[in-house]
């Protein structure tokens, strides 16, 4: 009997010795789901954000980053519900991969949309910046997940093994690896291609054993993902582009007091800068190669072109005209999904891109 006691007091000693951690509220480690690997822009930039939290927390918020959608077994279009019930606590993902549950997220998947503007970069900028972006960053929001901040994987280029491809006729037939999201099936099918929905996790192996012929995603992945061993043209033609979203599930952001908050928002908006300008070294003139440079954090490679072609690969630079082209072809796929997503939002983001102009 008195042991029972003992131990009941003793029991009770122990929890409230346990209770300081407990009211804290830090996980031992919070999960953050990315698609692609550590050594592309995507990957660096969430390990950059992971790295700034442990250091500014002094060791307390450790963020772990999972490459490879691990938290999602693969499947990177089921993120986002993971996120939203706290499997995941925090991501940095493709608004292409969130738009199966978040139709507003297929904005820029529209084609040629923001890639005719003039200066492309200054367009998805006025986007994210704008009366569109925070209509984007609301309809995320209101599906249950937090909004911390823009990232960027990029305007997306085609790659393939069979041949260079200039003209819609050239893609004829090809079998095109794609996210499993229905506006890029349109797409390509109004193309006259063979879209195959792949999960990223499943695309290198494909390449490898031929089981499709090419797939498009941004230049900046291509080399750090090895695509140049797969296939050998790439047509640059920017056809959409996929913004990221740093985010957080809202009760792990609420179990953070406002001090915390206040810094996990400042690493995000380092990262968001660090990541954009990786995304886009070599493609934006000299904007982001300075930005590296004032923070000391200049990759290997700063300029996709050159050494995609030293690897080997044939770059084919379309002209306006050619891009008319194929713009003309899916201009069916566009119509279509203005209606799909609403003529409010379509038009407040050519308001926001015509301020840019
Ligand atoms: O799967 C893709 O193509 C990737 C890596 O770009 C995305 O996650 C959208």
């Amino acid at each position: 009997m008195r042991k029972g006691i003992a131990l009941a007091i003793a029991a009770t000693l122990l929890c409230a010795l346990a209770v300081p951690a407990i009211a804290a509220g830090y996980k031992t480690e919070y999960k953050m789901d990315v698609v692609p690997g550590p050594a592309t822009a995507w990957g660096m930039g969430a390990q950059y954000f992971a790295d700034l939290v442990k250091e500014k927390s002094e060791g307390k918020i450790n963020v772990k980053v999972y490459f490879g959608s691990q938290l999602s077994a693969g499947k990177q279009t089921s993120a986002f519900l993971l996120l939203r019930n706290g499997a995941i606590d925090f991501a940095l993902q493709s608004v292409i991969n969130w738009s199966p549950q978040v139709k507003e997220l297929n904005l820029t998947a529209m084609p040629f949309f923001v890639a005719s503007q003039p200066d492309r970069f200054k367009a998805v900028d006025a986007i994210k910046g704008g009366k569109s972006g925070k209509m984007l960053i609301d309809a995320v929001e209101n599906k249950g997940v937090k909004f911390l901040g823009w990232g960027e994987n990029g305007f997306r280029e085609l790659t393939n093994s069979k041949r260079a491809v200039k003209t819609p006729a050239d893609l004829q037939g090809l079998k095109i690896r794609v996210v499993g999201s229905p506006i890029y099936i349109d797409t390509y099918n109004a193309l006259g291609a063979n879209p195959i929905n792949m999960n990223w996790a499943e695309a290198t192996t494909a390449f490898q054993q031929g089981v499709v012929d090419g797939q498009e995603n941004p230049i900046s992945i291509f080399f750090p993902l090895k695509i140049h061993e797969y296939h050998k043209y790439m047509t640059d033609w920017h056809y959409v582009i996929d913004p990221l979203l740093f985010c957080v599930n809202p009760d792990v952001w609420k179990s953070f007091p406002e001090k915390d908050q206040k810094m996990i928002q400042e690493c995000v908006d380092l990262a968001s800068k660090y990541e954009i300008a990786l995304a886009r070294v070599g493609l934006d003139g000299d904007i982001s190669l300075k930005y590296l440079q004032s923070i000391n954090k200049v990759p290997d490679i700063t300029d996709p072109y050159v050494a995609l072609k030293k690897a080997g690969m044939e770059v084919t630079i379309l002209t306006p005209d050619q891009i008319k082209a194929f713009a003309e072809k899916t201009k069916p796929v566009a119509e279509k999904w203005r209606k799909e997503l609403g003529e409010d939002l379509i038009k407040a983001a050519e308001e926001d891109m015509a301020k840019v102009k």
